[in-house]
């Protein structure tokens, strides 16, 4: 079998941050005037009083500090509280292809590949700007790639499915260079004005090459030795955003149309299930967990993760082995586990073993093997 090479990797995230205290104060100021419009219901019982957010609760219950967006402006104003994207016309490149595109090319120069090397070109990720044609063919085009490109989506398990159908590209002879790039913009669907949720997610995008051995110009290369992914239906991470909410104009806007989730409910059913699905995948490798020198795990909460490194170390994993980029960039679905390989991954050495780990919506979950060559 083809050996599949990872070699080149990027990250990118929009400049503007927002920081905890900037989003809490934001959040209790529109808090504060809901309550004082609605004091009369609320004082009736026709209405439950909105509680406000808090700064410690957020940093407690999840450990992100900061998030990049691309539109802090209007995120912050307590009247609008949700990102304003302009629509472009039909011959300027979209949004998230533009955004795209950046990842693409910082990630091809990294691997010392030209644009027109490039035959598979994937973009996965947890929404897309528009149905068709597929976003990923205006990347190809805007690159200058050849061959073939695609959509695909597995929420925050798109960078890992997305490596995985890359890989697999490859390795069967259907592309030689596969460029897969996951551009999140999560702020457009996330409810700023929900005080579960208003602080989980941030925009980023990711990109990585994958080829053979043959191509490889790279000195920064990754043989991607086993891929596992697993998929089991829940409800409890969920947005029914979709081509026929136009046919039931009465819930065309409701809430559902953004993201959802049962959050405690998905720490408890998720984090046992990343932790023994990625002990099954070292064992199916005869690997020891000790054996891997680094794990990226997927960034939506911190706690999380040091349960899960918990589990399958049996002790607390430093932040060596299992570094967290949320605090900086919060959950940037698929992108969080690839923000923290492209960051932390420099000062591997051949042979050294690492594990790239994506959980979330479906519920999804996938698990990389990558051995630095
Ligand atoms: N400020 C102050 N207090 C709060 C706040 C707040 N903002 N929010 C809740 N509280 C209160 C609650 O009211 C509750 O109070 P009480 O005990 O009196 O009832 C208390 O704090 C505890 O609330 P929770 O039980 O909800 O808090 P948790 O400790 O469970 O923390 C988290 C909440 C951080 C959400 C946590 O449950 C978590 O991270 N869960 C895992 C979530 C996860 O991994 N989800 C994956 C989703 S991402 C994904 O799959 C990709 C989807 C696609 C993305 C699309 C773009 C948007």
């Amino acid at each position: 079998m083809q050996k599949v090479l990872l070699t080149g990797s990027s990250f990118t995230a929009p400049k503007d941050v927002i920081n905890n205290e900037e989003l809490v104060r934001s959040f209790n100021t529109y808090v504060q005037e809901f309550n004082r419009l609605n004091a009369e219901a609320i004082v009736e019982g026709k209405l439950e009083a909105l509680k406000e957010s808090s700064v410690e609760f957020i940093e407690k219950a999840s450990g992100i500090k900061n998030r990049h967006v691309i539109d802090k402006k209007s995120i912050l104003d307590p009247n609008i509280m949700q990102p304003i994207l302009p629509e472009r016309t039909n011959d300027q490149i979209s949004l998230q292809a533009e955004m795209a595109v950046e990842a693409g090319k910082l990630a091809l120069a990294r691997a010392n590949k030209k644009p027109e090397e490039v035959d598979v070109v994937i973009l996965s990720c947890s929404n897309f700007q528009r149905a068709y044609p597929a976003v990923s063919i205006e990347v190809q085009a805007a690159l200058g790639c050849k061959g073939f490109a695609y959509d695909m989506n597995v929420a925050c398990s798109s960078a890992t499915f997305g490596l995985q159908a890359g890989a697999d590209a490859v390795r069967s002879g259907s592309g030689k260079v596969a460029l897969v790039i996951n551009p999140e913009i999560t702020s457009a669907h996330l409810n700023f004005r929900d005080r579960d949720s208003h602080f989980i997610f941030g925009d980023a995008c990711t990109a990585v090459v994958l080829e053979t051995e043959k191509t490889c110009q790279s000195s920064d290369a990754f043989e991607i030795l086993s891929t596992k992914l697993l998929t089991q239906f829940s409800n409890n991470i969920r947005n029914n955003f979709g081509f026929l909410n136009r046919t039931s104009p009465t819930t065309a806007n409701s809430l559902d149309k953004l993201f959802m989730q049962q959050g405690r409910q998905v720490f408890k059913e998720v984090t046992p299930m990343a932790a023994k699905f990625i002990l099954e995948h070292l064992s199916e490798n005869h690997l020891n967990p000790t054996d891997i020198r680094r794990f990226w795990l997927h960034q939506a909460n911190l706690n999380m993760n040091q349960l899960i490194a918990q589990k399958i170390l049996g002790k607390n994993a430093d932040p060596d082995l299992a570094p967290t980029i949320l605090d900086e960039y919060a959950n940037t679905a698929s992108a969080g586990s690839l923000i923290a390989f492209v960051q932390y991954h420099q000062d591997f050495k051949s042979g050294d073993i690492g594990l790239l780990s994506s959980f979330g919506a479906g519920y999804s979950i996938g698990s990389i093997l990558l051995k630095k060559l």
